[in-house]
């Protein structure tokens, strides 16, 4: 009898019509099989693969895209749920059996004369009672090669899919890369994406966003747990001690670096687990553990350089795990090496953009995309953590919300206990990033970083976390972070990066009881003197205005906060709603 994969395969094959099936298998010679095919392979007119100097950067790969497919198109991504309150307002919805019939006219035979690619992969180390099981197929040799480097793919899914008819399906074709024929279509209760004209990252990898975020946050809701867009790190101190913090920004707002991040202070180390999803569990002793479902970075290019991030620097230039990707990142043509804005301050003087032009420097348009991106196995991560493939996860002391905003949001604060710090999280603005294609720099609500990405109704989600507070016996501290702000010249008030371990050494304080804090009508903030600045040339009145309640500010934002809560009408928990009356008391609104 044919196993449920095999039936999947089938049903792809008679759907899509492809010329030939490949299921691919994991193996380093699968790698550089395909790899070398890319090279040789066209597609929407362009080659697939260009091979980068080895010398620099060895087994990196060049990926230009289409113009009209450089980051997430949120207005193209559907929620089927059965009722379009079940999506809720967060998402754009429509009816399941219209959504699969318009998707079917588009994938059917859209594979003619092209190769099937069947992916089998675990989301999560594969002896983990916390992975799940997923099939994708695609058209794309470059998702493909994508997804071995950032999920599991090969023997070990098979294995684990074989004798089950319990996992994801992701159904993919690039198509013709017509804006107007792409759509991103999401089945929580049938377990299935279809995805159709686009080859971009969280449009086209379905293990990340649509399987890990937006299918995964549902099944967290049924089953109680937590699928969230955020980051894992260990934070060594000088006494050897490991605490474990998850950390959520929107797209392009940060993680990466803090993910990565060299600590300027002496003693301490981060140790890496995850840059982007965490799916969180509360243990069998009560505490929240957390795997990260990937097994690779999908990172921001621009800003990335041996200053900001040189953990990151090195992850790229390490061989170890092959290969490595560089898509619509700028090429040095003097040495053939991928350029970005950041990497180094001089421009070179040869250099093709990322549309695959000669580059003026006198351009007031930069030469790599302000999206561009590098996919790398996380095993190439010389800070990644000895715990990254623990089956249990590591249990969680604290979790840090950022968003960037230039105004209004301090440096940090801290929230009074769990239902404060969702209340806070529920509240996070942001100024939406290059990663999606929407306006740059507007601010919107982004509540735990999750808005494009939660895959059911957001005030059901804010209930789960009340809920998971509930179930949870010993519960994190929760942080609120802003690294963006910005004086009157429009500079950036804090140094950023490295010395954001100053924060999260006095977030450890926090955790370990070991300095006080001044309550605010926001939260609590840090005792005068308490983080340190040792070394760093920073006015005092500079962290005076970081650290402090804009009153003004604050009564300008509560009018955003009440009309995104509003579109949410009863669904906002109660708990919530009164949070917000209390705020705005304090505030005296
Ligand atoms: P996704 O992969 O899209 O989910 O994003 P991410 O949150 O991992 O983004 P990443 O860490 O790659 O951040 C990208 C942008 O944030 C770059 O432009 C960085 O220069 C900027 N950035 C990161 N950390 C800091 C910081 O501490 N201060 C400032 N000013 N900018 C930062
Ligand atoms: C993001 O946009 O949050 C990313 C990149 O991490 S993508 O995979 O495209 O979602
Ligand atoms: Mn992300």
């Amino acid at each position: 009898m044919a196993t449920s994969i095999e039936l999947f395969i089938k049903e792809m094959q008679d759907l899509l019509q492809p010329d030939e099936v490949y299921i691919m298998d994991g193996s380093q010679e699968e790698a550089e099989r395909l790899t070398s095919l890319a090279q040789k392979s066209e597609v929407d007119g362009r080659v697939v693969l260009k091979k980068l100097n080895v010398q620099e950067y060895p087994s990196s790969y060049y990926h230009r895209s289409n113009p009209n497919d450089v980051a997430r198109t949120e207005h193209l991504t559907f929620v089927c749920t059965p009722t379009k309150e079940q999506a809720g307002p967060n998402n754009n919805w429509l009816e399941p059996s219209s959504a699969k019939e318009k998707m079917m006219g588009l994938l059917k035979g859209a594979m003619k004369g092209r190769t099937m690619y069947v992916i089998p992969f675990v989301m999560g180390t594969p002896q983990s009672k916390y992975a799940k099981n997923c099939v994708q197929v695609t058209d794309s040799v470059y998702v493909a090669l994508s997804m071995r480097v950032m999920s599991r793919v090969g023997k070990q899914a098979v294995e684990r899919i074989s004798n089950s008819s319990d996992f994801f399906r992701g159904i993919h074709s690039i198509g013709d890369v017509n804006p107007d024929r792409r759509f991103i279509m999401h089945f929580p209760h049938e377990n299935l994406v279809m995805s159709f004209g686009s080859g971009y990252g969280g449009n086209a990898l379905l293990g990340k966003k649509c399987y890990s975020l937006r299918i995964g946050s549902y099944l967290g809701y049924q089953e109680g747990w937590l699928a969230e867009h955020m980051i894992i790190i260990g934070v060594q101190a000088p006494d050897g001690k490991v605490t474990y913090f998850l950390g959520a920004f929107p797209s392009a707002c940060g993680k990466t670096n803090l993910a990565l991040l060299e600590p300027v202070i002496e003693g301490y180390k981060v140790w890496t687990l995850g840059d982007d999803i965490a799916w969180v569990n509360v243990g069998e002793d009560g505490q929240l553990y957390a795997i990260n479902p990937e097994a690779g970075f999908f990172g921001v290019a621009p800003g990335t350089g041996v200053n900001t991030n040189p953990v990151m620097m090195r992850t790229l230039k390490n061989d170890k795990f092959f290969p490595t990707l560089f898509t619509n990142t700028a090429v040095d043509n003097s040495n053939n090496i991928p350029w970005w804005e950041g990497v180094s301050k001089e421009i070179p003087s040869d250099l093709t953009d990322w549309q695959g032009q000669k580059y003026d420097k006198n351009s007031d348009k930069p030469a790599a995309h302000l999206n561009s991106r590098f996919t790398v196995s996380i095993y190439n991560c010389p800070t990644l953590s000895p715990e990254y493939d623990n089956p249990s996860g590591v249990p969680i002391s604290g979790i840090i919300f950022g968003g960037r905003r230039r105004s209004t949001i301090p440096l940090v604060y801290e929230a009074k206990n769990w239902n404060a710090g969702v209340f806070t999280a529920s509240i996070i603005g942001s100024e939406t990033t290059a990663a999606s294609t929407e306006q740059v720099g507007a601010v919107r609500r982004d509540p735990m970083a999750m808005l494009p990405f939660c895959g059911y109704n957001m005030g059901d989600y804010f209930q789960h976390w009340l809920n998971i507070g509930k179930k949870a016996k010993k519960l994190p501290k929760i942080f609120m972070v802003n690294w963006f702000r910005k004086d009157e010249d429009g500079k950036f008030m804090w140094p950023g990066f490295r010395d954001n371990s100053r924060i999260i050494k006095w977030m450890i304080d926090r955790v370990e009881g070991k300095t006080g804090v001044v309550e605010s009508e926001i939260g609590l903030f840090p005792e005068d003197n308490a983080i340190d600045l040792n070394g760093l040339d920073i006015k005092k009145e500079t962290m005076a205005k970081l650290l402090r309640v804009d009153k003004e500010d604050w009564k300008k934002e509560i009018v955003m906060i009440e009309e995104f809560y509003a579109k949410f009408g009863n669904k906002i928990p109660q708990e919530l709603n009164n949070y917000l009356a209390e705020l705005k008391n304090k505030l005296g609104v």
